[in-house]
Protein backbone atom coordinates (compact mmCIF):
# COMPACT_ATOMS: atom_id res chain seq x y z
CA UNK A 1 0.00 0.00 0.00
CA UNK A 2 0.55 3.37 -0.67
CA UNK A 3 0.51 5.19 3.07
CA UNK A 4 0.90 9.21 3.37
CA UNK A 5 1.08 10.55 6.80
CA UNK A 6 -0.15 13.86 7.80
CA UNK A 7 0.53 16.60 10.62
CA UNK A 8 -2.74 19.05 9.70
CA UNK A 9 -1.09 22.35 9.59
CA UNK A 10 -3.05 24.05 13.24
CA UNK A 11 -4.68 27.31 13.42
CA UNK A 12 -1.77 29.77 12.13
CA UNK A 13 -2.85 32.00 15.24
CA UNK A 14 -0.34 30.39 17.52
CA UNK A 15 2.65 32.04 15.64
CA UNK A 16 6.07 30.65 16.70
CA UNK A 17 5.22 27.56 18.76
CA UNK A 18 4.08 25.51 16.08
CA UNK A 19 6.46 26.32 12.94
CA UNK A 20 9.35 24.64 12.95
CA UNK A 21 8.94 21.27 15.11
CA UNK A 22 8.79 18.15 12.86
CA UNK A 23 6.46 15.74 13.99
CA UNK A 24 8.00 12.78 15.67
CA UNK A 25 4.63 10.82 15.98
CA UNK A 26 4.35 10.41 12.01
CA UNK A 27 8.04 9.39 12.22
CA UNK A 28 7.43 7.02 14.48
CA UNK A 29 4.18 5.79 12.84
CA UNK A 30 6.34 5.31 9.72
CA UNK A 31 8.86 3.07 11.48
CA UNK A 32 6.12 1.34 12.69
CA UNK A 33 5.08 0.51 9.39
CA UNK A 34 6.30 -2.71 7.99
CA UNK A 35 8.78 -2.52 4.91
CA UNK A 36 6.57 -4.25 2.15
CA UNK A 37 4.67 -0.21 2.45
CA UNK A 38 5.91 2.60 0.84
CA UNK A 39 5.07 5.88 3.65
CA UNK A 40 5.42 9.54 3.05
CA UNK A 41 4.77 12.34 5.45
CA UNK A 42 3.26 15.94 4.55
CA UNK A 43 3.58 18.13 7.16
CA UNK A 44 1.28 20.86 6.02
CA UNK A 45 2.88 23.55 8.94
CA UNK A 46 6.30 23.48 7.40
CA UNK A 47 4.70 24.09 3.71
CA UNK A 48 3.84 20.68 2.54
CA UNK A 49 0.97 20.58 0.16
CA UNK A 50 -1.83 18.17 0.68
CA UNK A 51 -2.76 16.46 -2.53
CA UNK A 52 -6.39 14.81 -2.07
CA UNK A 53 -6.00 13.03 -6.30
CA UNK A 54 -2.64 12.15 -5.56
CA UNK A 55 -3.06 8.89 -7.15
CA UNK A 56 0.10 7.30 -5.32
CA UNK A 57 -1.88 7.38 -2.31
CA UNK A 58 -3.90 4.38 -0.63
CA UNK A 59 -4.15 4.81 2.67
CA UNK A 60 -4.05 8.69 4.62
CA UNK A 61 -3.11 8.03 8.12
CA UNK A 62 -3.69 12.10 10.07
CA UNK A 63 -2.77 13.12 13.57
CA UNK A 64 -4.41 15.80 15.63
CA UNK A 65 -3.93 17.93 18.77
CA UNK A 66 -7.33 19.26 19.65
CA UNK A 67 -5.73 22.50 17.90
CA UNK A 68 -5.41 20.91 15.05
CA UNK A 69 -9.11 18.87 14.87
CA UNK A 70 -10.88 20.96 12.99
CA UNK A 71 -8.28 21.07 9.90
CA UNK A 72 -7.45 17.32 10.24
CA UNK A 73 -11.28 16.79 9.72
CA UNK A 74 -11.47 18.93 6.42
CA UNK A 75 -8.11 17.24 5.21
CA UNK A 76 -10.05 13.87 6.18
CA UNK A 77 -13.19 15.05 4.50
CA UNK A 78 -11.55 15.95 1.08
CA UNK A 79 -9.25 12.46 0.77
CA UNK A 80 -12.42 10.14 1.41
CA UNK A 81 -14.47 12.35 -1.04
CA UNK A 82 -11.38 11.54 -3.61
CA UNK A 83 -12.27 7.79 -2.59
CA UNK A 84 -8.88 7.21 -0.30
CA UNK A 85 -9.29 5.27 3.26
CA UNK A 86 -8.29 7.56 6.35
CA UNK A 87 -7.45 7.18 9.71
CA UNK A 88 -7.33 9.59 12.27
CA UNK A 89 -4.56 8.88 15.68
CA UNK A 90 -3.52 11.10 18.31
CA UNK A 91 -4.75 12.96 21.30
CA UNK A 92 -7.69 14.98 19.69
CA UNK A 93 -8.82 11.32 18.13
CA UNK A 94 -8.11 9.42 21.03
CA UNK A 95 -10.46 11.30 23.27
CA UNK A 96 -12.81 12.21 21.41
CA UNK A 97 -12.98 9.45 19.13
CA UNK A 98 -16.70 9.08 18.19
CA UNK A 99 -16.48 12.47 16.56
CA UNK A 100 -13.26 11.74 14.85
CA UNK A 101 -15.09 8.47 13.48
CA UNK A 102 -17.58 11.10 11.56
CA UNK A 103 -14.39 11.79 9.46
CA UNK A 104 -12.35 8.60 9.12
CA UNK A 105 -12.68 5.05 8.79
CA UNK A 106 -10.84 4.04 11.64
CA UNK A 107 -9.31 5.60 14.70
CA UNK A 108 -6.49 4.67 17.00
CA UNK A 109 -7.06 5.47 20.51
CA UNK A 110 -3.76 6.18 22.68
CA UNK A 111 -0.67 4.92 21.53
CA UNK A 112 -0.43 3.29 17.89
CA UNK A 113 2.35 0.44 18.47
CA UNK A 114 0.33 -2.27 19.68
CA UNK A 115 -2.33 -1.36 16.98
CA UNK A 116 -0.92 0.05 13.73
CA UNK A 117 0.18 -3.48 11.86
CA UNK A 118 -3.42 -4.79 12.92
CA UNK A 119 -5.11 -1.88 11.01
CA UNK A 120 -2.91 -1.81 8.30
CA UNK A 121 -3.74 -5.27 7.62
CA UNK A 122 -7.36 -5.02 8.08
CA UNK A 123 -7.17 -2.50 5.44
CA UNK A 124 -5.29 -4.69 2.94
CA UNK A 125 -7.93 -7.07 3.56
CA UNK A 126 -11.10 -4.67 3.53
CA UNK A 127 -12.01 -5.32 6.93
CA UNK A 128 -11.38 -2.12 8.51
CA UNK A 129 -12.96 -1.69 12.11
CA UNK A 130 -13.95 1.49 13.94
CA UNK A 131 -12.22 2.39 16.89
CA UNK A 132 -8.82 0.50 17.74
CA UNK A 133 -7.25 0.41 21.13
CA UNK A 134 -4.27 -0.08 22.57
CA UNK A 135 -4.08 -3.34 24.70
CA UNK A 136 -0.95 -1.98 27.11
CA UNK A 137 0.93 1.25 26.81
CA UNK A 138 4.15 1.04 24.37
CA UNK A 139 7.01 -0.95 25.43
CA UNK A 140 9.86 1.83 24.88
CA UNK A 141 12.76 -0.64 24.91
CA UNK A 142 11.43 -2.04 21.47
CA UNK A 143 10.97 1.28 19.44
CA UNK A 144 12.37 1.25 16.35
CA UNK A 145 14.71 4.21 15.32
CA UNK A 146 11.99 7.00 13.49
CA UNK A 147 12.07 7.40 9.34
CA UNK A 148 14.03 10.55 10.09
CA UNK A 149 14.94 9.67 6.40
CA UNK A 150 11.29 10.63 5.28
CA UNK A 151 12.00 13.87 5.78
CA UNK A 152 13.66 16.55 3.57
CA UNK A 153 16.54 18.62 5.02
CA UNK A 154 14.47 21.73 5.70
CA UNK A 155 15.79 25.20 7.24
CA UNK A 156 18.94 25.13 9.40
CA UNK A 157 17.06 27.03 12.02
CA UNK A 158 14.56 23.13 12.28
CA UNK A 159 15.07 21.75 15.57
CA UNK A 160 16.10 18.07 16.06
CA UNK A 161 13.73 16.33 18.64
CA UNK A 162 14.20 13.02 20.74
CA UNK A 163 11.87 11.43 22.82
CA UNK A 164 13.69 9.65 25.88
CA UNK A 165 10.85 8.67 28.20
CA UNK A 166 7.25 8.84 28.68
CA UNK A 167 4.65 8.99 31.08
CA UNK A 168 3.85 11.66 33.91
CA UNK A 169 2.90 10.88 37.53
CA UNK A 170 1.36 14.73 38.33
CA UNK A 171 -2.04 14.23 36.40
CA UNK A 172 -3.06 18.11 36.53
CA UNK A 173 -6.36 18.58 35.87
CA UNK A 174 -5.68 21.25 32.74
CA UNK A 175 -3.37 18.80 31.19
CA UNK A 176 -3.65 15.80 28.65
CA UNK A 177 -0.49 14.07 29.54
CA UNK A 178 -0.71 12.02 32.34
CA UNK A 179 -4.30 10.73 30.48
CA UNK A 180 -2.67 10.06 27.28
CA UNK A 181 0.80 8.66 28.38
CA UNK A 182 0.12 7.18 31.91
CA UNK A 183 1.29 7.84 35.57
CA UNK A 184 4.35 5.39 35.64
CA UNK A 185 7.55 6.72 33.54
CA UNK A 186 8.77 4.33 30.78
CA UNK A 187 12.18 4.97 29.57
CA UNK A 188 13.79 3.76 26.42
CA UNK A 189 17.45 2.79 26.72
CA UNK A 190 19.74 5.19 27.14
CA UNK A 191 22.30 3.66 24.06
CA UNK A 192 18.86 4.14 21.67
CA UNK A 193 18.31 7.83 22.82
CA UNK A 194 22.20 7.92 22.30
CA UNK A 195 22.30 6.29 18.55
CA UNK A 196 19.01 8.13 17.78
CA UNK A 197 20.99 11.21 18.52
CA UNK A 198 23.53 10.24 16.39
CA UNK A 199 21.80 10.32 13.22
CA UNK A 200 19.86 13.21 13.57
CA UNK A 201 23.54 15.45 12.56
CA UNK A 202 21.53 18.54 14.77
CA UNK A 203 23.51 20.25 17.20
CA UNK A 204 20.69 21.86 18.51
CA UNK A 205 18.49 19.04 20.51
CA UNK A 206 14.58 19.18 21.52
CA UNK A 207 13.46 16.79 24.42
CA UNK A 208 9.72 15.46 24.00
CA UNK A 209 9.21 14.57 27.46
CA UNK A 210 7.16 15.93 29.61
CA UNK A 211 9.92 16.20 32.09
CA UNK A 212 13.68 15.11 31.14
CA UNK A 213 14.31 15.24 35.18
CA UNK A 214 11.97 12.23 35.74
CA UNK A 215 14.14 9.93 37.32
CA UNK A 216 17.72 10.72 38.78
CA UNK A 217 19.74 7.37 37.61
CA UNK A 218 18.69 7.52 34.26
CA UNK A 219 19.27 11.55 34.00
CA UNK A 220 22.97 10.66 35.42
CA UNK A 221 23.15 7.66 32.51
CA UNK A 222 22.24 10.15 30.35
CA UNK A 223 23.26 13.11 30.65
CA UNK A 224 26.41 11.49 31.34
CA UNK A 225 26.50 9.96 27.53
CA UNK A 226 25.21 13.70 26.12
CA UNK A 227 28.28 15.01 27.46
CA UNK A 228 30.01 13.29 25.63
CA UNK A 229 28.14 14.46 22.28
CA UNK A 230 29.22 18.05 23.03
CA UNK A 231 25.58 19.64 21.91
CA UNK A 232 23.13 22.03 22.88
CA UNK A 233 19.80 20.89 24.10
CA UNK A 234 16.77 22.14 25.56
CA UNK A 235 13.85 20.48 27.65
CA UNK A 236 10.66 20.31 29.67
CA UNK A 237 11.17 19.97 33.61
CA UNK A 238 9.09 20.47 36.58
CA UNK A 239 10.46 22.69 39.09
CA UNK A 240 10.85 20.80 41.65
CA UNK A 241 12.78 18.56 40.30
CA UNK A 242 15.19 20.79 38.08
CA UNK A 243 16.27 23.12 40.83
CA UNK A 244 15.65 19.74 43.88
CA UNK A 245 18.88 18.33 42.64
CA UNK A 246 21.78 20.60 41.97
CA UNK A 247 24.44 17.85 41.35
CA UNK A 248 21.94 16.93 38.44
CA UNK A 249 21.39 20.35 37.15
CA UNK A 250 24.86 20.88 37.18
CA UNK A 251 25.26 17.81 35.13
CA UNK A 252 22.60 18.67 32.68
CA UNK A 253 24.39 22.16 32.17
CA UNK A 254 27.58 20.45 31.31
CA UNK A 255 25.66 17.74 28.71
CA UNK A 256 24.49 20.74 26.85
CA UNK A 257 21.30 22.00 28.54
CA UNK A 258 20.75 25.62 27.73
CA UNK A 259 17.20 26.47 28.72
CA UNK A 260 14.22 24.70 30.45
CA UNK A 261 10.72 24.99 29.76
CA UNK A 262 9.00 25.10 33.29
CA UNK A 263 5.70 25.40 33.86
CA UNK A 264 5.24 27.40 36.52
CA UNK A 265 1.04 27.82 35.48
CA UNK A 266 0.66 30.15 38.58
CA UNK A 267 1.61 31.99 41.93
CA UNK A 268 -1.46 31.56 43.64
CA UNK A 269 -1.19 28.57 45.87
CA UNK A 270 -4.79 28.36 46.18
CA UNK A 271 -4.68 27.68 42.40
CA UNK A 272 -1.44 25.43 42.29
CA UNK A 273 -3.56 23.23 44.78
CA UNK A 274 -6.83 23.00 43.08
CA UNK A 275 -5.02 22.37 40.22
CA UNK A 276 -2.48 19.46 41.44
CA UNK A 277 0.09 21.49 40.31
CA UNK A 278 1.52 21.95 44.08
CA UNK A 279 3.01 18.51 43.64
CA UNK A 280 5.25 18.74 40.41
CA UNK A 281 6.32 22.62 41.70
CA UNK A 282 6.56 21.60 45.38
CA UNK A 283 6.78 25.46 46.04
CA UNK A 284 3.94 27.57 46.70
CA UNK A 285 4.69 31.21 47.23
CA UNK A 286 6.58 33.75 44.70
CA UNK A 287 8.73 33.40 47.34
CA UNK A 288 9.56 29.74 46.59
CA UNK A 289 8.75 30.01 43.58
CA UNK A 290 11.70 32.95 42.63
CA UNK A 291 14.26 30.74 45.58
CA UNK A 292 14.01 27.58 42.54
CA UNK A 293 14.24 30.09 40.06
CA UNK A 294 17.61 31.65 41.20
CA UNK A 295 19.08 28.25 41.42
CA UNK A 296 18.60 27.58 37.83
CA UNK A 297 20.02 30.67 36.85
CA UNK A 298 22.80 30.19 39.24
CA UNK A 299 23.67 27.45 36.59
CA UNK A 300 23.44 29.40 33.88
CA UNK A 301 19.98 27.70 32.41
CA UNK A 302 17.41 30.06 31.10
CA UNK A 303 14.21 29.61 31.91
CA UNK A 304 10.91 29.59 29.96
CA UNK A 305 8.47 29.70 32.54
CA UNK A 306 4.68 28.93 31.40
CA UNK A 307 2.22 30.69 32.92
CA UNK A 308 -1.54 30.00 32.69
CA UNK A 309 -4.31 32.40 33.43
CA UNK A 310 -8.01 32.54 34.30
CA UNK A 311 -7.99 29.78 37.49
CA UNK A 312 -10.57 30.21 39.30
CA UNK A 313 -9.02 32.79 41.92
CA UNK A 314 -6.99 34.84 39.17
CA UNK A 315 -8.65 37.95 39.11
CA UNK A 316 -8.09 40.83 36.82
CA UNK A 317 -4.18 42.18 38.72
CA UNK A 318 -3.02 38.59 38.21
CA UNK A 319 -1.18 39.74 34.37
CA UNK A 320 0.17 42.98 36.69
CA UNK A 321 1.65 40.82 39.55
CA UNK A 322 2.41 38.17 37.31
CA UNK A 323 4.73 40.42 35.35
CA UNK A 324 6.06 42.31 38.10
CA UNK A 325 7.14 38.85 39.63
CA UNK A 326 9.12 37.61 36.02
CA UNK A 327 10.64 41.29 35.37
CA UNK A 328 12.32 41.06 39.08
CA UNK A 329 13.45 37.25 38.62
CA UNK A 330 14.83 38.17 35.10
CA UNK A 331 13.16 35.27 33.99
CA UNK A 332 14.38 34.84 30.27
CA UNK A 333 11.19 33.85 28.37
CA UNK A 334 7.63 33.37 29.20
CA UNK A 335 5.11 31.24 27.40
CA UNK A 336 1.72 32.49 28.32
CA UNK A 337 -1.90 30.61 27.59
CA UNK A 338 -5.29 31.41 28.59
CA UNK A 339 -6.64 28.06 30.66
CA UNK A 340 -7.95 26.06 28.09
CA UNK A 341 -10.05 23.00 28.96
CA UNK A 342 -8.95 20.36 26.63
CA UNK A 343 -11.28 17.52 26.24
CA UNK A 344 -10.87 14.50 28.37
CA UNK A 345 -9.24 16.30 30.97
CA UNK A 346 -10.40 16.74 34.54
CA UNK A 347 -10.96 20.34 33.99
CA UNK A 348 -12.97 19.92 30.81
CA UNK A 349 -15.49 17.97 32.36
CA UNK A 350 -15.96 20.05 35.82
CA UNK A 351 -16.11 23.67 33.26
CA UNK A 352 -18.67 21.26 30.77
CA UNK A 353 -20.69 20.10 33.69
CA UNK A 354 -21.14 23.39 35.05
CA UNK A 355 -21.91 24.58 31.87
CA UNK A 356 -19.06 27.46 31.69
CA UNK A 357 -17.87 26.26 28.52
CA UNK A 358 -18.72 29.17 25.53
CA UNK A 359 -17.05 27.63 22.92
CA UNK A 360 -16.83 23.84 21.20
CA UNK A 361 -15.00 24.50 17.90
CA UNK A 362 -11.70 23.20 18.85
CA UNK A 363 -9.89 25.90 16.46
CA UNK A 364 -10.25 28.06 19.02
CA UNK A 365 -8.10 25.56 21.56
CA UNK A 366 -4.97 27.62 20.76
CA UNK A 367 -3.85 29.14 24.20
CA UNK A 368 -4.86 32.28 23.53
CA UNK A 369 -8.55 32.14 23.01
CA UNK A 370 -11.17 32.42 26.15
CA UNK A 371 -13.06 29.54 25.57
CA UNK A 372 -14.83 29.30 28.72
CA UNK A 373 -16.10 32.22 31.36
CA UNK A 374 -13.71 32.46 34.16
CA UNK A 375 -15.02 32.97 37.53
CA UNK A 376 -13.05 36.46 38.54
CA UNK A 377 -12.75 37.97 35.14
CA UNK A 378 -14.63 37.91 31.56
CA UNK A 379 -13.55 36.14 28.93
CA UNK A 380 -12.43 39.39 27.22
CA UNK A 381 -10.58 40.34 29.84
CA UNK A 382 -8.77 37.18 30.04
CA UNK A 383 -7.87 36.93 25.93
CA UNK A 384 -6.86 41.10 26.19
CA UNK A 385 -4.91 40.26 29.62
CA UNK A 386 -2.90 37.10 28.41
CA UNK A 387 -2.03 38.69 24.98
CA UNK A 388 -0.77 42.04 26.48
CA UNK A 389 1.24 39.52 28.94
CA UNK A 390 3.39 38.42 25.80
CA UNK A 391 3.76 42.57 24.00
CA UNK A 392 4.65 44.03 27.45
CA UNK A 393 6.97 40.90 28.88
CA UNK A 394 9.16 40.81 25.38
CA UNK A 395 9.15 44.64 24.90
CA UNK A 396 12.48 45.45 23.94
CA UNK A 397 14.32 47.25 26.88
CA UNK A 398 13.05 44.54 29.22
CA UNK A 399 14.58 41.64 26.92
CA UNK A 400 17.53 43.93 27.52
CA UNK A 401 17.23 44.45 31.34
CA UNK A 402 17.48 40.92 31.87
CA UNK A 403 20.51 39.58 29.39
CA UNK A 404 23.06 39.76 32.05
CA UNK A 405 20.81 36.80 33.87
CA UNK A 406 21.35 34.73 30.61
CA UNK A 407 24.04 35.66 29.19
CA UNK A 408 25.59 31.99 28.67
CA UNK A 409 24.00 31.57 25.34
CA UNK A 410 23.48 35.24 24.44
CA UNK A 411 23.16 35.46 20.39
CA UNK A 412 20.89 32.39 20.90
CA UNK A 413 18.98 34.26 23.57
CA UNK A 414 18.52 37.56 22.11
CA UNK A 415 17.71 35.79 18.67
CA UNK A 416 14.67 33.72 20.68
CA UNK A 417 13.45 36.27 22.47
CA UNK A 418 13.14 38.43 19.43
CA UNK A 419 11.40 35.86 17.61
CA UNK A 420 9.01 35.33 20.56
CA UNK A 421 8.24 38.83 20.62
CA UNK A 422 7.26 39.32 16.95
CA UNK A 423 5.15 36.47 17.59
CA UNK A 424 3.41 38.01 20.54
CA UNK A 425 3.01 41.33 18.38
CA UNK A 426 1.21 39.84 15.41
CA UNK A 427 -1.01 37.34 17.84
CA UNK A 428 -1.91 40.77 19.66
CA UNK A 429 -3.20 42.03 16.24
CA UNK A 430 -5.20 39.46 15.52
CA UNK A 431 -9.16 40.61 15.86
CA UNK A 432 -10.16 39.43 19.20
CA UNK A 433 -12.41 36.29 19.68
CA UNK A 434 -16.27 37.10 20.24
CA UNK A 435 -18.37 34.40 20.41
CA UNK A 436 -21.44 34.25 18.25
CA UNK A 437 -23.16 37.62 19.63
CA UNK A 438 -25.53 35.65 22.16
CA UNK A 439 -24.95 37.43 25.48
CA UNK A 440 -25.23 35.71 29.04
CA UNK A 441 -24.92 36.59 33.05
CA UNK A 442 -22.27 34.83 34.96
CA UNK A 443 -22.18 35.13 38.77
CA UNK A 444 -21.23 38.34 39.10
CA UNK A 445 -23.70 39.55 37.10
CA UNK A 446 -21.05 40.44 34.06
CA UNK A 447 -21.81 39.88 30.42
CA UNK A 448 -20.40 36.91 29.15
CA UNK A 449 -20.62 35.22 25.83
CA UNK A 450 -22.92 32.33 25.71
CA UNK A 451 -22.43 28.62 24.82
CA UNK A 452 -21.33 28.73 20.83
CA UNK A 453 -20.05 26.28 18.42
CA UNK A 454 -21.25 24.17 15.76
CA UNK A 455 -25.39 23.42 16.56
CA UNK A 456 -24.40 19.66 17.31
CA UNK A 457 -21.27 20.59 19.63
CA UNK A 458 -22.26 18.82 22.19
CA UNK A 459 -24.25 16.06 20.17
CA UNK A 460 -20.27 15.26 18.92
CA UNK A 461 -18.91 14.45 22.57
CA UNK A 462 -19.17 10.87 23.49
CA UNK A 463 -22.04 9.70 25.44
CA UNK A 464 -20.48 9.53 28.40
CA UNK A 465 -16.96 11.53 27.93
CA UNK A 466 -15.59 9.80 31.33
CA UNK A 467 -15.09 6.26 29.60
CA UNK A 468 -12.34 7.13 27.34
CA UNK A 469 -10.70 8.82 30.14
CA UNK A 470 -11.22 6.25 32.84
CA UNK A 471 -9.64 3.80 30.09
CA UNK A 472 -6.57 5.68 29.30
CA UNK A 473 -5.87 6.47 32.93
CA UNK A 474 -6.14 2.97 34.24
CA UNK A 475 -3.72 2.10 31.30
CA UNK A 476 -5.94 -1.00 30.82
CA UNK A 477 -7.16 0.18 27.24
CA UNK A 478 -9.76 -2.55 26.00
CA UNK A 479 -8.15 -4.00 23.36
CA UNK A 480 -8.32 -3.77 19.63
CA UNK A 481 -12.19 -3.61 19.04
C1 LIG B 1 6.29 18.13 21.16
C2 LIG B 1 5.02 18.81 21.56
C3 LIG B 1 4.70 19.99 20.91
C4 LIG B 1 5.49 20.55 19.76
C5 LIG B 1 4.83 20.03 18.46
C6 LIG B 1 5.79 19.24 17.69
C7 LIG B 1 5.17 18.57 16.48
N1 LIG B 1 5.21 19.24 15.37
O1 LIG B 1 4.70 17.45 16.59
C8 LIG B 1 5.25 22.06 19.93
C9 LIG B 1 6.26 22.64 20.91
C10 LIG B 1 5.30 22.88 18.64
C11 LIG B 1 3.88 22.01 20.60
C12 LIG B 1 3.00 23.03 20.55
C13 LIG B 1 1.76 22.99 21.15
N2 LIG B 1 1.29 22.02 21.95
CO1 LIG B 1 2.23 20.38 22.33
N3 LIG B 1 3.10 18.84 22.93
C14 LIG B 1 4.20 18.27 22.57
C15 LIG B 1 4.47 17.05 23.48
C16 LIG B 1 5.40 17.52 24.59
C17 LIG B 1 5.05 15.82 22.84
C18 LIG B 1 4.32 15.31 21.58
C19 LIG B 1 5.15 14.27 20.88
O2 LIG B 1 5.77 14.53 19.86
N4 LIG B 1 5.22 13.06 21.43
C20 LIG B 1 5.97 11.96 20.85
C21 LIG B 1 5.10 11.15 19.89
C22 LIG B 1 5.85 9.93 19.42
O3 LIG B 1 3.97 10.72 20.62
P1 LIG B 1 2.48 11.14 20.23
O4 LIG B 1 2.47 12.42 19.54
O5 LIG B 1 1.64 10.96 21.40
O6 LIG B 1 2.11 10.02 19.11
C23 LIG B 1 1.74 8.69 19.48
C24 LIG B 1 0.23 8.50 19.54
O7 LIG B 1 -0.45 9.70 19.83
C25 LIG B 1 -0.17 7.94 18.23
N5 LIG B 1 -0.50 8.85 17.14
C26 LIG B 1 -0.26 10.16 17.01
N6 LIG B 1 -0.71 10.59 15.83
C27 LIG B 1 -1.24 9.55 15.18
C28 LIG B 1 -1.82 9.45 13.92
C29 LIG B 1 -2.29 8.20 13.50
C30 LIG B 1 -2.91 8.09 12.14
C31 LIG B 1 -2.19 7.08 14.35
C32 LIG B 1 -2.70 5.76 13.90
C33 LIG B 1 -1.61 7.18 15.61
C34 LIG B 1 -1.13 8.41 16.01
O8 LIG B 1 0.98 7.22 17.82
C35 LIG B 1 2.18 7.78 18.35
C36 LIG B 1 3.00 6.62 18.87
O9 LIG B 1 2.35 5.93 19.89
C37 LIG B 1 3.02 16.77 24.01
C38 LIG B 1 2.98 16.16 25.40
C39 LIG B 1 2.68 14.71 25.39
N7 LIG B 1 2.97 14.09 26.50
O10 LIG B 1 2.16 14.14 24.43
C40 LIG B 1 2.39 18.17 23.98
C41 LIG B 1 0.92 18.29 23.67
C42 LIG B 1 0.59 17.40 22.50
N8 LIG B 1 0.81 19.70 23.26
C43 LIG B 1 -0.26 20.27 23.65
C44 LIG B 1 -0.63 21.62 23.38
C45 LIG B 1 -1.87 22.14 24.07
C46 LIG B 1 0.12 22.42 22.53
C47 LIG B 1 -0.22 23.86 22.12
C48 LIG B 1 -1.65 24.10 21.69
C49 LIG B 1 0.20 24.76 23.29
C50 LIG B 1 -0.01 26.22 23.03
N9 LIG B 1 -0.95 26.82 23.72
O11 LIG B 1 0.65 26.81 22.25
C51 LIG B 1 0.78 24.10 20.97
C52 LIG B 1 0.12 24.00 19.58
C53 LIG B 1 1.03 24.61 18.61
C54 LIG B 1 0.67 24.40 17.21
N10 LIG B 1 0.28 25.47 16.57
O12 LIG B 1 0.78 23.29 16.70
C55 LIG B 1 -1.13 19.31 24.44
C56 LIG B 1 -2.28 18.81 23.57
C57 LIG B 1 -3.59 18.76 24.30
C58 LIG B 1 -4.69 18.59 23.30
N11 LIG B 1 -5.75 17.94 23.68
O13 LIG B 1 -4.60 19.06 22.21
C59 LIG B 1 -0.09 18.21 24.86
C60 LIG B 1 -0.65 16.80 25.07
C61 LIG B 1 0.60 18.72 26.13
C62 LIG B 1 -0.21 18.74 27.37
N12 LIG B 1 0.53 18.88 28.43
O14 LIG B 1 -1.41 18.69 27.48
N13 LIG B 1 3.68 20.83 21.24
S1 LIG C 1 1.29 19.92 33.45
FE1 LIG C 1 3.29 18.94 33.43
S2 LIG C 1 3.42 17.98 35.45
FE2 LIG C 1 1.26 18.45 35.14
S3 LIG C 1 0.41 16.54 34.26
FE3 LIG C 1 1.01 17.88 32.55
S4 LIG C 1 3.07 17.22 32.00
FE4 LIG C 1 2.64 16.42 34.03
Amino acid sequence: MKIQLIYPDPNPRVGLSGRKVESAALQLLAALTPPTHDVSIVQEHLGDDIRFNDPGVDLVGITAMTIQARRAYQIADGYRAAGKTVVLGGIHPSVLPNEALLHADAVVVGEAEHVWSQVLSDVASGHLRGIYRGREYADLTQLPPLRRDLFPKRSSFSIGSVQAARGCPYDCSFCSATLFTGRKYRFRPVENVIAEIKTLGRRFLFFLDDNIFSNESYCRALFTELKKLNLIWIGQASLHLAAGNRDLLKLAVESGCIALFVGIESLTASNLRATGSLAKNKASTPEEIGASIGVLHDHGVVLMAGVIFGFDDDDPEVFDRTLKFLNHHRVGYGSFSALTPFPGTKLFEALHSQSRITSYDWSKYDGATAVFVPKLMTPEQLQVGTRRMGVNFYSTPKIFRRIWTNRHHPVIFLASSFAWRHSCRVENRVPLYTPSGLWTKNANESLVPAIEGPPDARLLLPADPGTVQKNLRAGSLIGVA
